[in-house]
């Protein structure tokens, strides 16, 4: 992947703001800090219906969960069932009942998952400057802890990229800017608000289950939000705390301008502190904000608790 004009990532991000130390040294859930109590109160103060919606996919689906090429897909394995019994080899119990167990292998990114904000880095730091040797053998420093621990509450707001240019679903490697959001957002007849959990929908997730999957990891390249320091300085100033898309990656695959693979990543995740949630199921919830036309809405999410994690699955659920 790597050629001899595409530049450093620490070169490409060189002038790009950072929030180190703003919630101290010692902070592991960076840009979830701007969602106070307050902002709670925003987000349910959005609510209207009562209508809720899950955006997790389903693991382990018939057809195979997306996953980023290279990683395996979520295994579910029965190790205890009626076939157990059926053999004379499930463990009888004062009563004789009987149960079924299973157990799943899996790459915690391998579903709709939280990455902690140790997850990516460059020049040896992570986060909040975390030394990138604190995640030898599992991560000492901004792992998915912290903010499984904290948990994510706030006023969401949807843009339907994918509807806004008319479209089921984006184009491989298509890309689009914070400009465009704030169009979108202005034809949808919403405004995206500081602190908000910014949620875009491509229409890609959805787009794997009625794909043949050889097509979908052909020359992957996912669309996304594409790096500029304009759009970064906007994060930056909007204090988004979580952005949350139904892509593998958040971003446009590749950079086409500096040819740099998941730039923002690093710009928004490691320097500013933004927690990334990635192949989120959006299209139920974009159907009905188009029927209902309310784009804004109470966003909960906590990701599993696991213990020195890269990432971890969730299943945010969002109340209208
Ligand atoms: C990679 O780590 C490549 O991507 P993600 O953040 O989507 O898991």
């Amino acid at each position: 992947m790597e050629s001899k004009n595409v530049p450093h990532v620490a070169e490409l991000l060189r002038d790009a703001p950072k929030n180190w130390g703003r919630w101290g040294p010692d902070d592991e859930v960076g840009s979830l800090n701007y969602l106070t109590q307050a902002e709670v109160l925003r987000g349910v103060a959005a609510v209207r219906s009562g209508k809720t919606f899950t955006l997790q996919i389903q693991m382990g689906h018939p057809k195979g969960d997306p996953v980023w090429p290279g990683r395996a897909q979520a295994r579910r394995l029965n190790v205890m069932d009626k076939g157990h019994y059926l053999c004379g080899k499930g463990p009888v119990f004062p009563g004789e009942g009987e149960y079924a167990d299973d157990m799943m292998i899996m790459y915690l990114q391998g579903s709709t998952q939280y990455d902690a904000l140790g997850h990516v880095w460059y020049g040896d730091q992570l986060w909040n400057g975390f030394d990138a040797r604190s995640t030898i053998g599992g991560l000492d420093k901004a792992s998915v802890l912290p903010i499984a621990e904290r948990g994510v509450v706030g006023r969401g707001v949807l843009i339907d990229m994918a509807r806004h240019r008319g479209k089921d679903v984006l184009d491989p490697g298509e890309t689009f800017t914070h400009q465009d959001l704030l169009q979108a957002a202005e034809t949808q007849g919403v405004r995206i608000e500081k602190h908000d959990i910014l949620i875009i929908r491509t229409g890609w997730i959805g787009s794997f289950y009625h794909r043949d999957q050889t097509e979908f990891y052909q020359n992957f390249i996912e669309p996304g939000l594409t790096y500029s320091p304009e759009l970064v300085e906007w994060f930056h100033k909007m204090e988004i705390p979580n952005l949350v898309t139904d892509t593998i990656a958040n971003e446009v695959t590749m950079d086409p301008v500096s040819g740099v693979a998941l730039p923002l990543h690093n710009a928004l995740m490691r320097n500013l502190g933004v927690t990334l949630t990635e192949i989120a199921q959006l299209d139920p919830l974009a159907a009905d904000c188009a029927e209902d036309g309310q784009w804004s809405f109470l966003y909960t999410a906590a990701p599993l608790k696991v213990v020195n994690g890269s990432g971890a699955p969730v299943n945010p659920v969002v109340i209208k």
